[in-house]
This record gives C-alpha cells, sequence and structure tokens, in this order.
C-alpha cells in the first residue's frame, strides 16, 4: 500500500481506466498509515506531567482513569470499540475493561485489564494480558477478577482520588461509593476522602498539541483530502449523496482510518442546510451543490474538513455569490487564528464578512455597520465558527468564559499549539422566508484545519483546494476520467 494513491482504490470500484491522473493531481498524496499509532513515549510523558499534578494535591493521592465501556448496537451486535480520548492519551491501551490507577505518593503505574480468554480470543484477537500491559508501560498489571480486589484496596487506602470517567456510569458509581459510603458509617465515620474529577485535568494537558500530535493529525488531515478529492472527482456521475460519502469513506479507511472523525455529512441542494445532516442518502438534483464534511482517524487522531462543491462542476451565479462570501469570511476567520488573540476574534471577524456580503447581495437590508449590530447573519449562519480539535473532533479543553458576541465563542486567549477548525457557512433552506427563491437551497460551509503558530496560523489542510474555479476543475477533471 506504499505511496498508492488514495483515489485509485476508488476508481477501480467505480470501473475507472486506472491510468488516471490522479497521482499526478495530488503530488503530495499520502502514504497509507494502517495501524500507525504514537510511541509509548508519548503515553508516559503525560502520565509523568499527570502525576506531578496529583502529587502536588498532596499525600494519598490516587489517580483512577476509567477506558470506555463497549458498547450494544443491536441484538448480539457491538458498536466498533473505540477508546476514550483521555484514557487514550494517558496509556496508549485500546482495550475495554482497562483502568489505569496512578499512585502519586510512589509515583507508580498499576494497569487493570481484562483476563486472557483463549475462546473469545478466537472471535477477536489477542488481549493484551499481563504481558501486554507491562509492554504498554505500566509498572504492575493485574487481570480481572483479581483487577477488581486491587481496585478495592487502592481506593480504601487513597486519601484522594482524582476520578477520569467519561462514559462508564457503572464504574464511576462503584468509585462514589468507595469514597462516599452509602448511608450511616456509625462509629467508624471519618469522612477524609475526598474525589477529584480529573477530566478538566486532562483537558487542560490535551488544548496545546506536543508536536507528535500535531504529525499525527496532519495524517489524519491528508488522508481526509484524499477523500474529498475522491468525492469531488467522483461527483459529476454520483446520482446519490450515499455515493458521495462512500467515496471519501472508502478512501480514507483505505489509506488506514479505521475510525471515521464523526459521521460522514454529505448533503445536496438544502440537505447542505441541516447542520448535522445525519442520513446521506438522498437524490443528487442536477445543478445543486453538495456539501460534504466528513474525514477519517489516523492513529486515534481526527481530521475535519468541509468542502462544498457543484455537482456538475460549475456554480450557478447565485451559488458562487454566496461561496466567495464563505470563502472571504473563512480566510477572515484563519487571521484571528493566532496567539494571544481571543477565541472570539475569528467568530466576530468570519460573522462581519458574512453579514456585509448578505448585505450586498441585498439578502439582508440596510447599512452593513446597522445589519451586522442587528445579527441578522445569524439566521444564515447559526452555529459557531472554531474548535478545537485532537484525539476527539470537538476537542477537549475551554474557550474560557463566553464571549458575549455568540454562545459559541470564548474569550480566551489563543496559544501556540493549539489545533482549531475554521468552517463559517451560509444556509438558506427551501422556504426560508423573507428570501427569493433564487437563493434557496443552497448551504455551504468551508472548513479547515489550522494550526496555531507563533508566526500565525498555518492551515494543515491548504492542499485542498477552496477556491471555486480549482474546485470546479477538480469535478470537471473527475468527469472526463469517465469519458
Ligand atoms: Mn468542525
Amino acid at each position: 500500500m506504499r505511496c498508492l494513491p488514495a483515489a485509485l482504490s476508488l476508481v477501480s470500484l467505480l470501473g475507472l481506466p486506472s491510468a488516471s491522473p490522479l497521482g499526478a493531481q495530488t503530488p503530495q498524496a499520502p502514504k497509507a498509515y494502517h495501524g500507525l499509532r504514537l510511541p509509548n513515549r508519548f503515553f508516559a510523558d503525560n502520565r509523568a506531567a499527570l502525576l506531578a499534578k496529583a502529587k502536588a494535591m498532596g499525600p494519598g493521592t490516587l489517580v483512577v482513569a476509567k477506558s470506555m465501556p463497549a458498547q450494544p448496537s443491536s441484538g448480539d451486535g457491538e458498536r466498533p470499540y473505540r477508546q476514550d480520548s483521555d484514557f487514550y492519551y494517558l496509556t496508549g491501551v485500546e482495550e475495554e475493561q482497562a483502568v489505569a490507577l496512578l499512585d502519586a505518593d510512589k509515583g507508580t503505574y498499576t494497569l487493570l485489564v481484562q483476563a486472557r480468554d483463549p475462546r473469545r480470543e478466537t472471535y477477536t484477537g489477542a488481549r493484551l494480558g499481563l504481558a501486554g500491559a507491562k509492554a504498554k508501560g505500566a509498572d504492575e498489571a493485574v487481570e480481572y477478577p483479581a483487577a477488581e480486589k486491587t481496585l478495592s484496596e487502592a481506593l480504601q487506602k487513597a486519601k484522594r482520588v482524582v476520578l477520569i470517567d467519561n462514559f462508564d456510569e457503572a464504574f464511576r458509581i462503584k468509585v462514589l461509593d468507595a469514597v462516599y459510603p452509602r448511608g450511616a458509617l456509625g462509629w467508624k465515620a471519618d469522612y477524609e476522602k475526598s474525589l477529584v474529577d480529573g477530566r478538566p485535568i486532562v483537558s487542560e494537558m490535551r488544548v496545546i498539541k506536543q508536536p507528535v500530535e500535531v504529525e499525527m493529525i496532519q495524517r489524519a488531515v491528508d488522508a481526509s483530502i484524499e477523500g474529498h478529492l475522491a468525492a469531488m472527482r467522483g461527483s459529476a456521475f454520483f446520482t446519490n449523496e450515499g455515493q458521495v460519502a462512500a467515496a471519501l469513506e472508502g478512501t480514507v479507511r483505505a489509506l488506514g482510518a479505521r475510525f471515521l472523525s464523526y459521521e460522514t455529512i454529505a448533503g445536496a441542494g438544502s440537505n447542505g442546510c441541516v447542520l448535522h445532516y445525519p442520513s446521506s442518502d438522498q437524490p443528487i438534483a442536477p445543478g445543486s451543490l453538495i456539501l460534504m464534511d466528513a474525514s477519517g482517524e489516523i492513529g486515534f487522531y481526527t481530521s475535519d474538513i468541509t468542502r462544498t462543491w457543484p455537482a456538475g462542476g460549475t456554480f450557478t451565479k447565485e451559488q458562487r455569490a454566496l461561496y466567495d462570501v464563505v470563502l472571504k469570511a473563512q480566510e477572515a476567520g484563519i487571521q484571528e487564528l493566532r496567539p494571544g488573540r481571543p477565541h472570539g476574534a475569528s467568530m466576530r471577524a468570519a460573522a462581519r464578512v458574512i453579514s456585509d456580503g448578505l448585505v450586498e447581495l441585498g439578502l439582508i437590508s440596510g447599512d452593513k455597520e446597522e445589519a451586522f449590530k442587528r445579527g441578522d447573519w445569524n439566521k444564515f449562519l447559526p452555529h459557531g465558527v472554531s474548535h478545537y480539535l485532537g484525539l476527539d473532533v470537538h476537542d477537549a479543553g475551554s474557550y474560557g468564559p463566553v464571549d458575549t458576541f455568540h454562545k459559541h465563542a470564548g474569550t480566551r486567549p489563543l496559544a501556540a499549539g493549539m489545533v482549531l477548525t475554521m468552517e463559517p457557512g451560509i444556509y438558506i433552506p427551501k422556504g426560508m422566508e423573507g428570501v427569493e427563491a433564487r437563493w434557496q437551497g443552497i448551504g455551504i460551509r468551508i472548513e479547515d484545519v489550522i494550526l496555531v503558530t507563533g508566526d500565525g496560523p498555518r492551515n494543515l489542510s491548504a492542499r485542498l483546494p477552496r477556491r471555486a474555479e480549482d474546485l470546479e476543475a477538480i469535478v470537471r477533471g473527475g468527469a472526463k476520467l469517465r469519458r
């Protein structure tokens, strides 16, 4: 799979000639990243940083981190298992049932893991077991059911429990009961234990990306760019949104994405106005725009890219006018992603361009300044435009107190090493009141992944074209391959 241009597999699936110029069009086409993971060192450093914070809380502090519980799908089925991001950040462990115990006094890391089970492993492959846990950096490893005792003894001994558990409710109750037993304790009551929510601590650690994390995000972005290109190149002969989604999903999977960063949004025409459009299975009407917000995940790191292009390779006058406003707004927003600028500045900048553009096109009436203050633009752009990205697509971390300008904008000053998206849009669904029919059924969003650096914003997804003419050329180029 080395250096195989991503779209080739799709090309053969669709019966396109394999001697296509796809590789030539993407000179930086990524290698495949199957099975790629960050090194053990990364997770060990994260544990050490967390242990230092736990130690500073005082003697007797125990950090307890819980893995993602398995999720049923239906009947005998389970959803693909994807580790909890906080737990992954601290351990690199991909298994369910795992619990990490960090003893701040001793500085030790104990990993509780599911027992080896030859029968189950016949179905789902080898489990870590004790040897695997040690190989992942654990000082001590204990399998269930003995692990239950290890956990209860550790909880009993601790004076302070720092709990990192995002999704396992039963486990949370177990820890809570150990720290604050239910009912009266009688003569044994001491109430000396305390429970600390460790999630904000880990969230804060995750806000500033380490260089190896940025590299992994870049790989997810690179694979996702190929997915977008495949979808654009195929769109001239796609008749259903499902084919658009499949083009991206097949491509990122072929490049090493085991998971999507989020469920693919592929909406044609008015469906592009549904912000988290869930179905992506409707026919594509000729002349409509296709909005695709989709990405794959590489080594547990996400990407988040949106492009909007004309299904047939040519923007109509109205589509093009709105597209250019969104593109200009995106550029204005990107320019605000700099160290020291508050998070909300990018929202303000992008919204201002959208508002002015809609006034110029006659979609918002009156004076630009007045119209912006009135906030009429919010009807056309009803969402925030920038969020952190990392192990989660809406990554952990605080944006500071909410900016009075917009509920999805914070006041926290940005810093080098943050990775954020920039994703303004204009949405005019069919039937939108007070808007001429010629503008209706148009949904546009443009989204890229931006690294904040000391030298300013760096667009990690810049390789995927954004200019209207470039998108038209890609779609038309794809159409030619069919003839
Ligand atoms: Mn996004």
